[in-house]
């Protein structure tokens, strides 16, 4: 049993962390690439090495932290999360299991011993969407799903990713060496906050996730007529603002289709954005999210109807690029097996629930068995400043995770 300082270690860490954010935004917004992210990364790499881990940054940004096992031919146990943010972000989304993921490594180191099995510690980089149109950057470069077309996508500024990759420490044109050769890994491990409200209604401290939602995003580009707001008739206009309340009010209605999944437009940008021009162009992102994937490919098909048929009506032309399209993820049901056992060692009953929120997890199923932990977040608040778990919560969940590393590991 963690003594109260061990406990409160892992909170003091997510606090230390949570001071490190971009000034001048609202909650604890720590951008993928930002300065702010560039600097928190030193006190991650700190907290790392003073763990007794050995880092490293590999040419995708990720931070790699190594705990030699005494047996080098058994792949390693990884463990990992992220530690941006969404702007407007909270403290503990990502962060909370990048550091447990650095306790654990305290805790066995402070038990004396080496592990059997070597283990990582990986701070992702960048998994949340990104003002490149791609989210888990990291992670999917780790999983060889990080493409030479994905380093050439451009921001507003008409920056490449490649370069943003660069000015955060990562090394683009060495990207192919990010990805983890065959047999690396042995299983995948990650705390995250669950970013929903089923274990505070269920009045529990744990859930092992049994499966992550796919995610489909798209790029949405309506093209109307900028016109003057004063002397152009309402019967004469093409206005792409309209058209974009009129895809995102449909995108709402696919999101409610059979109750089996979600949808969300989250980003719309206007041109000129002027108060007496009539908008002539709106770009949005529309995302959709479903634990069924023939649901996710129909709602594909509906989508680029809407797209073509909605702005029509307006005379505006609509027209959509995928960003990405993520399949479910089914987490292993050996390592969930090892959670259960894990959580009830340590008195927890958990819940096992999906995941409606998408997580390094998804990519790192391309390399090996994955499975996931939940710890409550309160009111089931997520990616606003409200986001919150508290301590004695947050010590649970690191508890379940020495107990199912010491059981796959140690
Ligand atoms: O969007 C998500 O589901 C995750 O929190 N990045
Ligand atoms: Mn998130
Ligand atoms: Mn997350």
């Amino acid at each position: 049993m963690a003594s109260s300082e061990t406990g409160g270690r892992v909170f003091a860490d997510l606090m230390r962390l949570a001071e490190v954010v971009e000034p001048g935004q609202p909650g604890w917004t720590r951008r993928v690439f930002s300065a702010e992210y560039l600097r928190s990364r030193e006190l991650v790499w700190e907290l790392m090495e003073s763990a007794g881990l050995e880092v490293r940054r590999d040419p995708a940004g990720n931070l790699i932290g190594t705990l030699e096992g005494t047996d080098a031919q058994l792949p390693a146990l990884i463990l990992g999360s992220h530690t941006d943010t969404v702007a407007g972000g909270g403290r503990f989304d990502g962060p909370c299991g990048v550091m447990a993921a650095i306790e654990v490594v305290r805790r066995i180191n402070e038990r004396g011993g080496r592990p059997r099995r070597t283990i990582w510690v990986v701070d992702f980089l960048g998994e949340e969407p990104n003002d490149f149109g791609i989210s888990c950057v990291g992670s999917r470069a780790v999983a060889g799903h990080l493409s030479p077309e994905h380093l050439q996508l451009t921001d507003r500024s008409g920056r490449t990713l490649a370069e943003a990759l660069a000015a955060v420490g990562g090394d683009p044109d060495r990207i192919g060496e990010a990805c983890w050769p065959e047999g690396t890994a042995s299983a995948y491990l990650e705390l995250h906050v669950e970013q929903g409200s089923r274990l505070e209604e269920a009045a529990r401290g744990l859930a092992v996730v049994t499966a992550i939602a796919g995610i489909h995003r798209a790029e949405i580009r309506l093209e109307g007529r900028a016109d003057h707001a004063g002397t152009t008739p309402m019967d004469r206009r093409s206005d792409a603002l309209l058209a974009a309340a009129e895809v995102s009010l449909e995108v709402e209605r696919l999101g409610r289709r059979e109750g089996r999944g979600v949808a969300t437009v989250g980003r719309l940008e206007l041109e000129p954005n002027s108060p007496n021009v009539v908008a002539e162009r709106a770009v949005l992102i529309a995302e959709y999210r479903s634990g069924d994937a023939v649901w996710l490919a129909t709602t594909d098909d509906l989508l680029q109807e809407v797209v073509e048929n909605a702005p029509a009506r307006r005379g505006v032309r609509g027209s959509l690029a995928w960003l990405s399209r993520e399949e479910p993820t089914i987490c292993a049901e050996e390592l969930r097996s090892v959670l259960l056992e894990s959580a009830r060692e340590i008195g927890e009953e958990p819940l096992e629930l999906p995941s409606w929120a998408g997580h390094d997890a998804v990519q790192m199923a391309a390399v090996c068995p994955v499975a996931m932990l939940f710890v409550p977040s309160r009111g089931g608040r997520s990616h606003c400043p409200e986001e919150w778990t508290d301590p004695e919560q947050v010590e649970v969940g690191t508890r379940a995770l020495v107990a199912a590393v010491t059981r796959l590991a140690v």
